[in-house]
């Protein structure tokens, strides 16, 4: 709506006010979408509502306000020209837009960054009411008839909706917008008017109006947060992803009672629930196998050191000569999910971790041989790295085969217990010499 047009609806409307003000009208900014957080080239879908407090008068006769952003800090801001897109929701606001209504351009017109003097109003001043003659020297509009009760009742009125991002409306952040920026979608503080029908003369047509006091309600905030998308960080995470635990399977010779029951999985980036705040929990994280066997149940879950490293931890022992993979469903601050790239198989995914568990594979082939012996006693004696055979470089996740937490020279009894895991020797459960995983690497 353009200013020359909001000042003849201005005066036009004001020649008929009889009465003072009584009634409020507020205008708030919804989004639609749910909600969650807002980045750079987020698209958030939104209605601009209005609503009448009281009900005492007959409704909303004419509204207009200008839209903005302001950012926090101040300095940037969003062209609203180029990154909104909204129309007038099918109804009773088609009786504010022209040609039924008043306006020009019910959307607003750009000016700057900004919006300006978006909305219209009703054909008040019975020009042209539908199906009536128009004599040639009055204006193409408004032609419209006269709705009463707009902006009634606890919902109030649907002035303009960008339902859906998909297609052709919503609010698209532009990608550039300054990262740790706040930024607020909103009405301009001083540009909200509107008026309201007081009363009728259903014979003569004539509407009575009167300005009403206006209330800039809530806008939609969105920007500020510019954490990545979540991913494991494989490298420090313990067990790393594809590691092989070769130690020992029971402390008896019978019950399967040793064995990996916790990961420390660390990420890029703080990770939360899909809120982008609340603290993860068992429900974020699954366990898959290889096999098809019952899976252990995931039994707590706490951050590590910081909200980067959460530590996981189920309720047995892994199974043995199996595949177990930990999924993370988790989010960074921002509200977006971890990427998930689904099962790529030997290859490292960025949202998963997979152990495998065979006794005496040190130098993880996936089975248990000879060469496992040799490789055991180049790692003690530091003649070749650990980390050539695997995703680590502490040589106790490859030969602290008694997993009493020390290896090495300081633990002359993890040769035993090796040689005890090949040749089947209690407290080992059988011979692991010749056994391999029963599945591939998931
Ligand atoms: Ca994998
Ligand atoms: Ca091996
Ligand atoms: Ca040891």
């Amino acid at each position: 709506m353009k200013a020359s047009a909001i000042s003849a609806v201005l005066l036009s409307l004001c020649l008929v006010t009889l009465v003072s003000a009584q009634d409020t009208f507020t205008v708030d900014i919804n989004r639609t979408d749910g909600g969650g957080a807002i980045g750079a080239g987020d698209c958030f879908e939104f209605e601009i509502v209005g609503h009448l407090m009281d009900g005492s008068n007959e409704g909303l006769a004419f509204f207009a306000f200008d839209l903005e952003v302001v950012s926090d800090p101040p300095g940037s801001t969003v062209n609203l020209g180029t990154a909104v897109i909204m129309s007038a929701p099918a109804g009773v606001v088609d009786n504010f837009s022209a040609p039924q209504g008043y306006s020009v351009d019910f959307t607003g017109t750009v000016v700057g960054d900004d919006l300006i003097q978006a909305g219209g109003g009703q054909n008040t001043i019975r020009n042209c009411p539908d199906g009536k003659p128009c004599p040639p020297e009055f204006p193409d509009f408004p032609m419209g008839d006269v709705a009463l009760g707009v902006g009634h009742g606890v919902d109030g009125v649907v002035l303009f909706e960008a339902p859906a991002c998909v297609a052709a409306f919503g609010f698209t952040v532009p990608g550039d917008i300054t990262p740790g920026t706040t930024y607020t979608f909103q009405i301009k503080p001083g540009s909200l008017y509107a008026n309201v029908i007081t009363s009728h003369d259903v014979g003569l047509g004539t509407y009575v109006v009167d300005p009403v006091t206006t209330v800039i309600g809530g806008g939609v905030v969105f920007g500020g947060c510019d954490a990545p998308t979540p991913e494991i960080v494989h490298a420090s995470s313990i067990p790393c992803s594809g590691t092989v635990d070769a130690a020992i399977e029971s402390s008896n010779g019978s019950a399967l009672d040793r064995g990996l029951q916790s990961a420390e999985i660390h990420f890029n980036t703080e990770v939360y629930k899909a809120d982008g705040s609340s603290a993860v929990d068992a429900s974020n994280f699954s366990l898959t196998e290889t096999g098809g066997g019952a899976v252990p149940a995931v039994t707590a879950v706490g951050y590590g050191a910081d909200n980067t490293i959460v530590i996981v931890d189920w309720d047995r022992p892994l199974t043995l000569q199996e595949w177990t993979t930990i999924h993370a469903d988790v989010y960074s601050a921002c509200g977006a999910a971890i990427t998930n790239l689904g099962d790529l198989g030997a290859a490292n995914e960025p949202d998963r971790v997979d152990i495998a568990f065979l006794p005496g594979d040190v130098d993880r082939t996936f089975d248990t041989g000879p060469f496992d012996l040799l490789v055991f006693r180049q790692i003690v004696n530091g003649v070749t790295p650990s980390s050539n055979f695997g995703c680590s470089s502490n040589d106790c996740d490859y030969i602290d085969s008694n997993r009493s937490g020390v290896c090495g020279l300081t633990d002359p009894f993890d040769l035993l217990t090796f040689r005890q895991i090949v040749n089947g020797v209690s407290p080992t459960t059988r011979v692991w010499n010749g056994a391999a995983m029963n599945n591939p690497r998931p």
